[in-house]
């Protein structure tokens, strides 16, 4: 009676902690994605399709099997000399808006520009939380003191801009990584007066141009981290021959691994590694010798990030 009392309970806490990591896993995507293309669903050389709409003309734009950064095909686009290549989405706009993209440049000149735009404000129209490929350089607005990376030739480049227009500040990651921490981003405090958001080539981007690839726009917020992963088990003690049972979760497929480690740091690989999708699972085994304290530690990677999640059991 006792026994089974206890494993109702064992149970009922399980289930909570599931409860809990599911709801914090919920809060952290607190943003709506509005727009996403991989541009994979076009036909290589044609241009765009609605949403998508040219403002500046530029040299050429059209989808490209030449380079991508997901699947075979991103959009490329080319200014020319004193007349900018523009194509852009209508949004809302939100006070809070975030924003992703793969950019790739061939050769210099570039001249990536990447914004939250309204061409109606001021002669050639006004950027707002924008980012500029120059010459080797990653510019957070404009030019001049606001480079924050310097970008290679042939090498794809994951921006991400998280805009506030209350604060008129932004965060800029490349890569991943915070490079850009609350810069300035134009406009007047509280108003957003963006109506578009663009992927452009520059009048100075001579005869290199440049690729797009894995658009999202997310508003209302910040882009979720990408990757959330736990691990934990269903008890933290356990007598030798008791069922083990290791439970994993992740919030974005990726690639994963599982590995026991025993008290003599034997390691003992539990599962993987191979690709898992959104999911919550577990893996049981019986506990044998030796006794003492055993480390979970689940892995995962993605082609963005890596984490790691560790926990704990006794025998
Ligand atoms: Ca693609």
């Amino acid at each position: 009676m006792a026994k089974k009392m206890k494993k109702v309970l064992n149970c009922i806490v399980v289930t909570a902690a599931m409860l809990l990591i599911v709801a914090s896993m919920g809060s952290a995507s607190g943003s709506e994605l509005i727009l996403e293309d991989n541009f994979e669903s076009y036909s290589v050389g044609s241009y765009l399709s609605s949403p998508w709409y040219n403002i500046w003309s530029g040299d050429t734009a059209y989808v490209s099997d030449s380079y991508a950064y997901s699947g075979s095909k991103s959009f490329y686009s080319k200014g020319k000399p004193n007349w900018a290549r523009t194509d852009a989405v209508q949004i809302e706009p939100n006070k809070q808006i975030a924003y992703e993209v793969a950019v790739y440049a061939t050769a210099y000149p570039t001249d990536a520009h990447i914004s939250l735009y309204n061409k109606d404000i001021s002669d050639w129209g006004t950027h707002y939380a924008d980012i500029r490929f120059l010459d080797g350089k990653i510019y957070a607005r404009g030019g001049g003191a606001n480079g924050i990376a310097e970008y290679q030739t042939n090498t794809w480049y994951k921006v991400k801009v998280e805009a506030d227009f209350d604060t008129q500040k932004m965060d800029v990651y490349i890569n991943g990584a915070l490079l850009g921490n609350q810069l300035n981003m134009g406009g007047t405090s509280g108003e957003a007066l963006y109506n578009t958001f663009t992927l452009g080539a520059e009048h100075s981007s001579g005869n290199s141009g440049v690729y797009f690839d894995d658009v999202k726009i997310y508003a209302e917020g910040t882009a979720p981290e990408s990757l959330l992963i736990d691990v934990w088990t269903d008890k933290s003690k356990y007598n030798i021959g008791e069922t083990v049972t290791i439970y994993y979760q992740t919030n974005t497929a990726c690639t994963a691994k599982l590995t026991v480690t025993k008290p003599d740091g034997t390691q003992v690989v539990v599962g993987g590694p191979d690709d898992i999708p959104v999911c919550t699972r577990s893996k049981s085994a019986a506990a044998g010798y030796p006794t003492g304290t055993r480390t979970v530690t689940f892995e995962a990677w993605t082609s963005d990030e890596s984490k790691e999640a560790t926990c704990y059991f006794n025998l």
